[in-house]
């Protein structure tokens, strides 16, 4: 177990490393299907194969992208010429991760609000997939903004789940990355998507120390703190990451090995902006860096869309300039020279 520990330090802190960022492309079919209805290729098996090995076989990847999260199905899959997607990875420093939540379903007796599930049996898959090469997980759990939520019982049921997943992980090596996604739909202000933020963030971290989780061998996947998509005032780059920082401050200790953003509907531009302007406000006690999935995929998807076989190395282009942009980022060296270049 020791060693295991002192594995998952070092594996928390190199996807985190300076000018690194997580890679998320574990999109569950259903949600596969809905990016691939928006460029027009079938969501098949192989489709969904050749996207993502044309992703993870860019060159020189390894430089912006420390680690990718898969889904189940590509952990399995195996590049045309027989390498396996983990092999690929595994040669270009990238770290295998795996999604192992089932999904957020409704959360009965709370209408509008979801529970992620998956603990049954996590256990067993878990060992599965150190074995196959993944040596760290991803669990999201989602919080949904309305007039009267999200409850006290959808977040701590949330909490809850995701330390026992964290727990579990760690158990079996891996290092896990818990997600509390607070959703941006809905015409809230900032203020409200901070108090949820917050409440959020102090149950998840009391969860985490009643069920032993070892904060050094963990990472955050959090939102940004920003306006509601409907809200009529929207909070401008500073406020965000004012907001957002300040949160964390409040809530996240400074043991945890680092901190990671999802996009969660921004721009390509407005996540690159908003990390890099968080990270110019000085020393911060965390790695604070991205996992993006729509922010690093949504160019390289379109361009690879166009004509799916011709546009392989279009596409490769589009997704290593976003994670390079990304990648200046985390360092605060993000500007408009940067990204016209
Ligand atoms: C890449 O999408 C992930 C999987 O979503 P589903 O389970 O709903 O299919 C998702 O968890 C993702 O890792 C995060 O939401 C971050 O992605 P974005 O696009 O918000 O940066």
């Amino acid at each position: 177990m020791t060693d295991r520990i002192d594995e998952m330090i070092e594996t928390a802190a190199a996807m985190v490393s300076s000018g690194r960022g997580v890679l998320a492309i574990d999109e569950s079919t259903g949600t596969c299907q809905k990016r691939f209805d928006t460029i027009g290729v079938d969501c098949t098996e192989d489709n969904r194969r050749d996207y993502r090995h044309m992703l993870l076989s860019a060159d020189g990847l390894g430089e912006y992208i420390s680690g990718a999260i898969l889904f189940d199905e590509t952990i399995r899959q195996k590049a045309p010429d027989g390498t396996s997607l983990v092999k690929i990875m595994q040669d270009a420093d990238i770290i295998p991760g795996i999604k192992v939540d089932k999904g957020a379903k409704d959360l009965a007796g709370f209408p509008g609000e979801k529970v992620t599930e998956g603990l049954d049996g996590l256990r067993e898959r878990l060992h599965e997939y150190y074995d196959m090469g993944a040596r760290f997980a991803k669990w999201r759990a989602v919080i949904t903004i309305s007039e009267n939520n999200p409850s006290q019982t959808c977040i701590e049921a949330n909490s809850h789940a995701l330390a026992r997943y964290a727990a579990l992980c760690q158990e079996a090596g891996l290092v896990p990355i818990v997600e509390p996604e607070v959703l941006m739909d809905g015409s809230h202000d900032i203020a409200t998507a901070y108090e949820v933020t917050e409440l959020t963030l102090k149950s998840l971290f009391s969860q985490l120390y009643e069920h032993n989780v070892i904060l050094e061998a963990c990472i955050l996947k959090s939102s940004m703190v920003v306006s509601g998509s409907d809200c009529p005032e929207q909070a401008d780059a500073e406020e965000v990451a004012e907001a957002t920082l300040s949160c964390f401050f409040n809530t996240v200790p400074a043991a945890l090995a680092g901190i990671v953003f999802l996009s969660g509907g921004q721009s390509e531009i407005e996540a690159t902006e908003h990390l890099n302007v968080m990270n110019q406000m000085g020393q911060l006690p965390w790695p604070l860096s991205f996992s993006y999935g729509r922010a690093l995929q949504a160019s390289a998807l379109k361009v690879w869309g166009d004509n799916p076989k011709n546009n392989v190395k279009a596409a490769q282009a589009e997704l290593l300039h976003r994670a390079r942009m990304n990648s200046l980022a985390t360092l605060g060296q993000y500007d408009e020279q940067a990204e016209q270049g």
